[in-house]
């Protein structure tokens, strides 16, 4: 059966597709007439994820991959966790500029962060629904860095030193909290996909 990449996120459209390869054929929303976004009222990104495969799993009777994802930042009580994509309004560039005005002052060894990601696999007609979570430590910086990747990305450190956004798509699939969460999730799919 076809998958549907349960996601209106650009960014997070491009990193799946380059996940599954083609161990899975995948539809995505861009494919479909429109969809209404469901709400995600969830307080975890497990219960965002759920919302959204089985919102969207429902309304095109596909199986639905939906990805929920943020940064928590330990200086800020894990803010914008499940809000990171309303942290601010306009683009990533404004969302990761309030980032940096919040952490002014913020010395480094206080400025770590994790990006989370959870995964959530509905097949259609309801039933179980399959989730994996994956994490990826850092910090903050202090100004953007690279051009790769999306969203906060330019402001995340890694263990290494480079931004996140100075990894090429492959490099960050290897160790990113998306790529962690589709590793996990991949066996559900090849399954699913019939061997
Ligand atoms: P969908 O719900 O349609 O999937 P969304 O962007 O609204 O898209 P989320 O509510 O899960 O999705 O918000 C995730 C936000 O977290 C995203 O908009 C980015 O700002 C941030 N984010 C998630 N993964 C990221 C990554 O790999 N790199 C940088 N920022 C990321």
């Amino acid at each position: 059966p076809r998958l549907l990449f349960a996601t209106s996120n650009a960014g997070k459209l491009r990193e799946l597709r380059g996940l599954v390869g083609d161990a899975v054929e995948v539809v995505s929303l861009k494919d479909l007439p429109p969809i209404p976004e469901p709400e995600e009222s969830g307080a975890t990104f497990e219960e965002n994820a759920e919302i959204k495969a089985r919102a969207y799993s429902a309304a095109t009777g596909l199986p639905a991959l939906a990805d929920d994802s943020g940064l928590c930042v330990d200086a800020l009580g894990g803010r914008p966790g499940v809000h990171s994509a309303r942290y601010a309004q306009g683009d990533d560039k404004a969302r990761y500029e309030k980032l940096l005005a919040e952490l002014s002052g913020v010395p480094d060894d206080q400025r770590t962060a994790a990006f989370v990601c959870s995964l959530c696999l509905v097949q259609p007609g309801g039933g179980r629904a399959i989730v994996e979570v994956g994490r990826c430590e850092g910090r903050i910086g202090h100004s953007p860095r690279g051009s790769h990747g999306f969203g906060y990305d330019p402001v995340f450190i890694l263990p290494g030193g480079k931004s996140m956004a100075e990894l090429t798509a492959e490099e960050k699939a290897g160790i990113s909290h998306r790529g962690v969460a589709f590793q996990k999730m991949l066996p559900h799919l090849r399954a699913m996909a019939g061997g």
